[in-house]
């Protein structure tokens, strides 16, 4: 791999120096590396694109590169991280039986968490995520290329789950026998979905739709200073990005543990993410959409508790697994946090009129 990666640095204006390369973050679907040397101060991140994921890799540096100069023009001082323009004034480099690549610049004393153990943490990247899809309110959303068909579609997600229920190998279906009826009891929220996909009352905006906190940079301070991981930004609704706030900020165990009785739901860091994102969002989203802030938890949690189930059951061919069990474990964990969402929600939906009554002006 690193002969490939030093073809890639090749492509691009960057110092004579010779260039460390560090498998670098834990995303489960492109591949990540830090770029340094012993004597430079300056990193760089470079990436290759999921091709089997991410069929248009030029789609994605497309709508960077859209949302960039739109940002730049309409708000200057906003920090957003563009990739680095090749020798070729291109966004991507491609090399032939290796695929796509880029390279962002790192930001020098940024950080990123990978689990919430602050509450301010959670303010703050919440109201980097809002402010983001804030600052884009009047972008013309249309133009964005669609990277993922369907990604955030539960209609397309439940099609898939049903498919591979039926074509499953009856040893899988067995395991998740009791997965597959708690999913049964969620219904209503696929027909609330049904009720906004479509439906005017609910405009497209530019959404980030992986608001996980690793996607957040943090200053030394903690506060938040921009958001990362771009490929998923495209036309959507804004409860994909509360939803998967909700799913990833509000348990102190991440999708990844299997202590499913320990996955408790913490109130304080559904408020702290609600004041962020509303301090940015409130008066942006409309009072059908605001109607839908904790239907988002419910939402995101259910359609990955699916997709991971669908991987399972179709053999794992999505998301990478150490252990034949692993997306079941997955889909266990989220099913486990969903219960425990709904059991708070009515708390929590006291929780967001109190930040509405602080953020929303009503003329
Ligand atoms: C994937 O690769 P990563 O970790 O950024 C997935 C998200 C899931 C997440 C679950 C393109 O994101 O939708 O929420 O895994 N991204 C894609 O950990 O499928
Ligand atoms: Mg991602």
């Amino acid at each position: 791999m690193k002969e490939v990666l030093s073809l890639v640095i090749k492509q691009y204006n960057l110092p004579e120096a010779t260039w460390d390369i560090c498998p670098f973050g834990n995303g489960l679907i492109n591949l990540t590396w830090l770029i340094s040397a012993p004597n430079r101060k300056e990193k760089y991140i470079c990436q290759k694109i999921n091709e089997s994921v991410f069929k248009q890799p030029e789609y994605i540096a497309e709508n960077i590169n859209s949302i960039g100069s739109y940002l730049q023009k309409h708000y200057p001082s906003y920090f957003f991280i563009q990739p680095l323009q090749t020798h070729s004034a291109s966004g991507l480099v491609w090399l032939p039986d290796s695929g796509y690549y880029r390279m962002m610049p790192f930001v020098e004393g940024s950080h990123t968490v990978d689990t919430v153990t602050d509450t301010g943490v959670a303010f703050e990247a919440a109201k980097q995520f809002a402010r983001f899809t804030a600052n884009l309110r009047s972008f013309p959303v249309e133009k964005l290329h669609i990277t993922l068909p369907g990604f955030h579609n539960l209609r397309f997600r439940l099609h898939q789950y049903r498919h591979a229920l039926h074509y499953a190998a009856s040893k899988l279906l067995k395991q998740c026998d009791r997965e597959i009826k708690v999913l049964q009891e969620f219904d209503t929220i696929e027909q609330r979905w049904e009720r906004i996909y479509h439906n005017p009352l609910f405009p497209k905006r530019v959404i980030h739709h992986d608001t996980k906190i690793s996607n957040c940079l943090f200053d030394d301070r903690n506060k938040g200073m921009a958001v990362i991981d771009l490929d998923t930004v495209m036309p959507g609704y804004y409860i994909s990005d509360v939803g998967d706030m909700c799913r990833s900020y509000l348990c102190a165990l991440n999708e990844e543990s299997t202590a499913f009785d320990e996955i408790i739901i913490r109130l304080e860091y559904f408020d702290a993410l609600a004041d962020g994102y509303l301090s940015e969002m409130g008066n942006v989203l409309t009072p059908d959409e605001l109607e839908l802030f904790t239907y988002s938890g419910r939402f995101l949690m259910y359609m990955q508790a699916l997709r991971f189930l669908t991987d399972f059951l179709a053999g794992n061919p999505y998301y990478p697994v150490s252990h034949p069990m692993h997306n079941l474990d997955r889909a266990k964990n989220q099913l486990a946090l969903l219960k425990q969402f709904c059991a708070h929600e009515d708390g929590m939906r006291k929780i967001v009129q109190r930040h509405l009554r602080k953020y929303v002006h009503i003329d």
